[in-house]
């Protein structure tokens, strides 16, 4: 390993600054680093604070100078440190591996909103499946391990966000960490590329990597383009008198959803143990799109029936019909569970987003899709 380097006192590790190498020595700079790819999005928000409390130095890395999040993710993350780097390039992470020095990577980066990856489908790959070789490459080639070379103690721990996407058109209900994977997206391959090459690095190298199958997980910082935020913010315009309407695909497609704020605590959990496994988190309870709609227009006193049209427009090439998580391995290994429930969390979305409106906010005003 490389001797640890104080972090610098400015809240961002541009590319010309040059962090002193000297070893660190006060308690403060003996706290855990952890660096997050993806840090403007949903989880890489909740993770990031999520970490602050449990003490660790939280790095983000951002892509490019004008990323317009980095503004809103100061404002409500100031504590967060930035680092450049861009998952399309292999020297940007090994740069910012080298300048953070982590404990922990957690690769939260991806082209995340499924329709996308059919519009983009080689950037998704790029991004989303090739991305994560790149990251656990920086990790490899800064802590110098080689076919011939094992990591020793004190090793960078990596964790690789995989999805249920990756069951697709499922082939055993609830779904486990060993059910088979069918992809039904140009995403859901990508990711099933990064969670196969973790499962590799792990293998090859004896790098502690893991990935955590995380099913549907919102909040009020969910991206206006995902089903629940989409759905809470049109009751929200509906109530409000800004629309009548509310467009959508696929109503009886079925999702097991919890809260955001719930899943990231299973990632850190992931990282602290003796033995790196993969574990799949959700809450085993699974509703269809149309049960969302019936919960969300209650919470606001209005009847979806009076204001949704479907609209082909929406309607996926491929769809996943039904997902629904069996967390069983996390709850008795882990000790980890989901604490929010689908009602609990659609009444909490819903509320969110009559009180951004009502304010004058806008659905941007939080963080959506990240890489
Ligand atoms: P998903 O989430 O594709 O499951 O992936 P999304 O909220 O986009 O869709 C859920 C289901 O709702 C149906 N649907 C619609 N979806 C959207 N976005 N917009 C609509 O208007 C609409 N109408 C119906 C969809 O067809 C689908 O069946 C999410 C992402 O966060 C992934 O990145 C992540 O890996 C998985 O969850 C776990």
């Amino acid at each position: 390993m490389l001797p640890r380097r104080r972090p610098v006192a400015c809240a961002y590790l541009g590319s010309q600054a040059r962090a002193p190498a000297d070893r660190r020595t006060s308690e403060a700079d003996l706290s855990r680093r952890a660096l997050i790819t993806g840090i403007t999005g949903q989880d890489g928000t909740y993770l990031a604070e999520y970490l602050t409390t449990q003490g660790y130095e939280v790095y983000g890395l951002v892509r490019g100078q004008q990323n317009p999040r980095v503004r809103q993710l100061r404002q409500s993350l100031g504590n967060v440190r930035l680092v450049r780097g861009d998952l399309l390039d292999q020297g940007s992470l090994i740069s910012a591996v080298e300048r953070v020095q982590p404990d922990e990577v957690y690769n939260l980066a991806a082209i995340s909103y499924v329709p996308m990856s059919w519009q983009q489908a080689e950037l998704t790959g790029e991004v989303t499946g090739l991305g994560v070789l790149r990251v656990l490459e920086a990790i490899r080639v800064c802590s110098g391990i080689s076919a011939s070379r094992s990591p020793g103690r004190g090793q960078i721990r990596f964790y690789q966000a995989s999805s249920s996407e990756m069951f697709g058109m499922v082939r055993e209900s609830p779904q486990t960490e060993q059910t088979p994977f069918h992809p039904r997206s140009p995403y859901g391959v990508a990711k099933v590329y990064g969670h196969f090459l973790t499962q590799n690095y792990r293998e090859s190298y004896g790098m502690f990597a893991v990935s955590g199958i995380l099913f549907n997980h919102e909040s009020p910082r969910r991206g206006a383009e995902f089903v629940t935020r989409k759905i809470s913010l049109g009751v929200a315009k509906i109530k409000l008198g800004y629309e009548r309407q509310l467009r959508l695909g696929n109503l009886s497609a079925h999702r097991d959803w919890g809260f955001a704020g719930d899943y990231v605590t299973a990632m850190h959990l992931m990282l602290g143990q003796d033995e790196p496994v993969d574990y799949v988190i959700g809450t085993g309870v699974t509703h269809s799109v149309e049960d969302l709609l019936e919960h969300a227009f209650k919470v606001a006193d209005l009847d979806w029936r009076d204001h949704v049209v479907t609209d082909a427009a929406f309607i996926r090439p491929a769809e996943v019909d039904k997902l629904c998580a069996d967390a069983s391995a996390a709850r008795e290994r882990l000790g980890w569970e989901p604490k929010m429930t689908f009602e609990e969390l659609i009444g909490m979305m819903v509320e969110a987003d009559l009180e951004l409106l009502s304010s004058g906010g806008h659905a941007e005003d939080w963080f959506g899709d990240a890489w």
